[in-house]
């Protein structure tokens, strides 16, 4: 290639400014051999740092969550983070599982050894009937397979996988950051903090005991400590835990027709401000006031990812939604995503990262614009200056990150 077409090359990517500043410094050297490489574009992160891909409980988009060979397979994949959910056994040992209602994530329905431990709970306020690992030893735990909860995703490796302690994923990474001098870390979850001490096992003291133990109590350190609810993170800065830290921000659902989330129980608030009787809603957190608040004890927010770009469908003069896809069905796949909230720009002006959740690939996930890309679903926050997303399919991300940093001249 001449330098010539380096140049056009450059016009074309980096538009009038950069294409202004290449000239000049040609126009400058007065040879081609003075031709400087394509100016890289900065990143809109806070930290000017390319975002982070977590893989999202593993790679669970192929193999069942919340397993050392899913949380493997997202880091062979890219992924910088993996992220364990936390719950904890009757003997108070922390293990990977997105609830303490270990029935759709196991095979433990159908061992019967365990069926009469089947039994009815209240989660945040919700009645829940099945097994619960506060129920069982790890010992116990360590008898059972993981399965994989969605039905489009594969069945073949259902029951051949064990749930993990906490430790063990520690062991993971830090061996696979030795292996590969890559800076992979964890990105830990307390799961319903509140039921978790009512039941007398809490779940902070023992996580905060076990980054101790790795030697990774610091803010330097690869870690996230991430939680939805405040008094849990509160809870952890008070008792001396210096990682970095990011609140969650949920909401129930969204509402096709108008764009807006919904706000239901028990997803309408963290169960801690239920239980203090604070009637604030999720989207309290996203005005400046409660940015300002969770700056107060975190690092970072976790938001939803419709908090950055609301998803909207076309409606009919009947106010039904148009199927805009043909395919007799009026959802997800007929809608859109609007223009973006300005949600990342007030977070960082109040000094937090932005880490949304979760992108997945399955074509019933995606809205009508992306034509079936799941790569194309990441673009849009990237350029936004998003700091990080989880992912079910950190492979996409990180694809989905190389065509980004392409743009970025980088
Ligand atoms: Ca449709």
């Amino acid at each position: 290639m001449t330098n010539r077409n380096i140049t056009q090359q450059a016009r074309l990517k980096l538009g009038a400014i950069g294409a202004a500043t290449l000239l000049a410094l040609a126009a400058c050297g007065g040879g081609d051999s003075t031709l400087a490489p394509p100016v890289s574009m900065p990143f809109k992160t806070l930290n000017s740092t390319q975002p982070i891909v977590v893989g999202h409980r593993g790679a669970s988009g192929v193999l069942p969550e919340h397993t050392i060979e899913a949380y493997a397979r997202a880091i062979d994949m890219g992924a910088d983070f993996v992220e364990p959910d936390l719950v904890a056994t009757k003997d108070g040992v922390l293990i990977a599982r997105h609830e303490p209602n270990i029935t759709s994530t196991t095979n433990v329905a159908s061992l019967p050894q365990f069926a009469s431990r089947r039994t009815t709970k209240k989660v945040d306020g919700v009645d829940e009937t099945g097994w619960f690992a506060s129920d069982f030893t790890l010992a116990e735990i360590k008898t059972l397979g993981a399965v994989i909860t969605d039905a489009e995703r594969p069945k073949q490796f259902d029951g051949l996988y064990k749930i993990p302690t906490l430790q063990e994923i520690i062991d993971l990474v830090k061996a696979r950051r030795t292996a590969t001098s890559r800076d992979i870390g964890i990105y830990p979850e307390t799961k319903h903090p509140t039921f978790h001490r009512q039941l007398g096992l809490g779940l902070e003291d023992r996580l905060i005991s076990s980054i101790n133990a790795a030697s990774w109590n610091s803010r330097t350190a690869p870690v996230f400590v991430q939680s939805f609810e405040p008094g849990s993170l509160k809870e952890m800065r008070a008792k001396g835990l210096n990682t970095r830290m990011v609140q969650l921000i949920d909401a129930d659902d969204y509402d096709l027709k108008t764009g807006k989330l919904t706000y239901a129980a028990p997803y309408d608030r963290p169960y801690d401000w239920t239980v203090s009787g604070d009637t604030r809603l999720f989207s309290a957190m996203v005005t400046p006031a409660g940015l300002a608040e969770i700056k107060t004890y975190a690092d970072g927010i976790g938001p939803w990812k419709p908090y950055i770009l609301p998803i909207r469908a076309t409606l009919d003069a009947a106010g039904n939604i148009v199927d805009r896809n043909g395919d007799g069905k009026r959802d997800y796949n007929d809608a859109s995503a609007q223009s973006p909230t300005t949600l990342i720009d007030d977070a960082h002006k109040a000094g937090l990262l932005v880490h949304a959740y979760t992108f997945r690939n399955e074509q019933r996930r995606l809205t009508f614009e992306l034509n079936k890309d799941p790569v194309a679903e990441y673009l849009p926050y990237y350029r936004l200056g998003l700091d990080g997303l989880f992912s079910d399919f950190p492979d996409t991300a990180i694809a989905a990150r190389s065509t980004y940093l392409k743009e970025l001249n980088r």
